[in-house]
């Protein structure tokens, strides 16, 4: 099977949010059939459509050779051994890890849609991605610099 570019988004607003996040890094990085893993910086923000405490986020990316159903099962097996719980949508989550982006695939399936369908209106999704892949094209939505004008207003910073 040929390798895609996949970028992780990774959140977290519930326990120690650096610890998990690092952790979670760390699993992605153990992950089968992926190599040359890289993380942008961590960034704090308030919950967006949500409520509770701060969130931190990141991207993480790496090229794979897993199908993207593999790797959304595989994200979903390391978001349960952090003790992720879904009592409702968007509660708050000791972690939380999206498949932003699978090369240049658009894929509407019932348990996945790639792009994200909600990342080109996050800044706490574009500003860790274009830290990391400042060329990013989001397909079907455009380049990560315009998409990146249009959320200028939310606040996001940079936690280290
Ligand atoms: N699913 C479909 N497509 C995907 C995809 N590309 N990646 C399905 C991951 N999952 C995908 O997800 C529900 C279902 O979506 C999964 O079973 C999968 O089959 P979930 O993680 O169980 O539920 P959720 O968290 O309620 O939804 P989701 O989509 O993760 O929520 P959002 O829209 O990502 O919002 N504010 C800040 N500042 N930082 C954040 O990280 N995160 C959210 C979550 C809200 N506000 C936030 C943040
Ligand atoms: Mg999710």
């Amino acid at each position: 099977m040929t390798e895609s570019l996949a970028c992780i988004g990774l959140g977290a607003n519930l326990g120690d949010v650096r610890a998990v996040l690092a952790a979670a890094y760390t699993e992605l990085q153990r992950l089968p059939e992926t190599r040359h893993h890289r993380c942008s910086p961590w960034f704090r923000s308030a919950p967006v459509d949500a409520s509770g405490p701060d969130y931190l986020n990141a991207v993480a990316c790496f090229d794979t050779t897993l199908s993207p159903q593999a790797l959304l099962e595989a994200l979903q097996g390391i978001e349960r051994r952090h003790g992720r719980e879904r009592p409702y949508r968007n509660a708050p989550r000791t972690l939380d890890l999206d498949l932003l982006l699978y090369g240049d695939q658009r894929i509407a399936t019932p348990t996945l849609t790639v792009p994200h369908p909600r990342m080109h209106e996050r800044a706490f999704v574009l500003l860790p991605l274009a830290a990391l892949l400042p060329d990013t094209v989001v397909p079907g939505r455009g380049p990560i610099s315009t998409l990146m004008s249009s959320v200028a207003r939310q606040s996001v910073w940079r936690a280290d």
